[in-house]
């Protein structure tokens, strides 16, 4: 890419990371997702480090002052009052102050905390370490509250807790959820993004039926893990947390932290031992396991990838995932889909159905090059870069045209590439 190119782009990315800060935090996008988001935040913290480290920290430190009682970090906190999102506080009644949503998201912040702790000059001790034990809290109540029965795997109760809201893979699982009390409502995604660049109805009436089932239950972790409709353990999910749990170990080894650092490696063992269980012989890669009807869905996706970055992995799997991840490339022409471009539910532009993410990426990309693949983790770099300058910083892009889909001005976008892909 040319010099002129890239400033210009860096440029771009640090006005959107700016109007994007609500002052402590910062949205996905104006409009479509006016909240903090969990995932999206602390990813977006990696960028922001790159020109104000104290105001890195601040994000991570302001998603984790909306812990609950019971140790989960929320998926969305409301810090603010807007009418244009749905569903809002009143449709989650999770009786939490600030309001939030009843439940979580992909656990990224403590591997962002690694990296911002070793990126950045300094002895971050004072300010690293309360946040040590807030993520403490947060990967033990993963481990009570989504796998209460030890099997080595934690579970969704909603696609949105995985942050891959309409995989397919979600479609068999859903289809077991009752949706004839849902009523009606009014999306407001639908006014502010072209329709076919996001879930459909049918799905909104599953997500609404689920947020209906923790509601009625107050969100009682219990009840949910016995009786929710949906329980479903995948890839994605599960790499990522495993990563956290090394992440966390590390972190607290290097504070002084021994207590924190026996519990996070003692659920680091359970959960690399468990992760086995997502293994498809079929799909030569890690999938979906329904843990509610006991069946794996045999079709890879951008969470399978995801191993690489969860940890290590045996040399035939590993390479099992080289070759498939050529031969998508080979279909499409930017790496990497979210869903498999060879099966018939792929859709270029329809959100997690196929649809490339810049943060995915960069998670696949760092499992590469950890691998010993810096040529793989490159060319994903590269597809990603090409992407932000073909179609700018948009919420995804079409792995096959490579136009932008859903947000603009998209904070995670922005974030990755002044952070790595730039
Ligand atoms: C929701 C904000 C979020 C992301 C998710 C993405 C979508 C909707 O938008 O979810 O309500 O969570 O799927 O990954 O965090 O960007």
């Amino acid at each position: 890419m040319n010099p002129e190119t890239t400033a210009r782009l860096d440029g771009e990315a640090r006005r959107i990371l700016r109007e994007n800060d609500k002052g402590g935090y910062t949205v996905p996008t104006k409009g479509l997702y006016p909240f903090q988001w969990n995932w999206d935040s602390a990813l977006t913290a990696l960028g922001i480090a790159t020109y104000d480290s104290d105001r890195a920290w601040q994000e991570i430190e302001k998603l984790l002052s909306a812990q609950w009682d019971n140790g989960m970090v929320p998926h969305i906190v409301f810090w603010q009052h807007e009418e244009g999102y749905f569903p809002g506080p009143g449709e989650w009644q999770s009786g939490h102050t600030p309001p939030t949503s009843g439940i979580t998201q992909p656990p990224v912040a403590a591997t962002v905390v690694r990296q911002l702790a070793s990126s950045m000059p300094g002895d971050h001790g004072a300010r690293v370490t309360p946040m040590l034990h807030a993520l403490d809290r947060w990967h033990q109540w993963f481990a009570d509250a989504r796998d209460p029965e030890g099997r080595g795997v934690v579970a969704i109760m909603h696609p949105w807790e995985s942050g891959r809201d309409n995989l397919p893979d979600w479609d068999e699982p859903l289809s077991h959820v009752d949706t004839s009390n849902v009523g009606t409502f009014l999306r407001r995604d639908t006014q502010m993004v072209n329709e076919a660049e996001r879930p459909k109805n049918h799905d909104y009436d599953h997500y609404m039926a689920l947020v209906q089932f923790g509601r009625n239950c107050q969100w009682d972790v219990k009840t949910i893990a016995d009786h929710c409709p949906f329980w479903v353990a995948e890839p994605g999910m599960n790499a990522i947390l495993r990563r956290a749990e090394r992440d966390l170990v590390a972190l607290a080894l290097q504070f002084n932290l021994p207590d924190i650092a026996s519990r996070a490696t003692a659920r680091l063992a359970r959960l690399d031992k468990g992760f086995n269980q997502l293994w498809s012989d079929i799909a030569q890669g890690y999938v979906t396991l329904d843990l509610r009807h006991n069946k794996l869905d045999n079709r890879l996706t951008s969470g399978s990838w995801l191993s690489l970055y969860g940890g290590p992995e045996n040399d035939i799997r590993a390479r099992a995932h080289y070759s498939t991840l050529l031969e998508w490339r080979q279909k499409i022409n930017f790496a990497v889909p979210s869903f498999d471009p060879n099966n018939i539910a792929f859709d270029d532009i329809r959100y997690w159905r196929g649809p490339v993410w810049a943060m995915i990426n960069w998670m696949i990309a760092t499992g590469l090059a950890e691998h010993g693949r810096p040529d793989l983790a490159e060319l994903v770099a590269n597809d990603t870069a090409a992407l932000i300058e073909k179609s700018d910083f948009r919420e995804y892009f079409s792995p096959v045209t490579g136009n932008g889909g859903g947000g603009k001005d998209f904070s995670w976008t922005a974030a990755m590439w002044l952070y790595w892909a730039s």
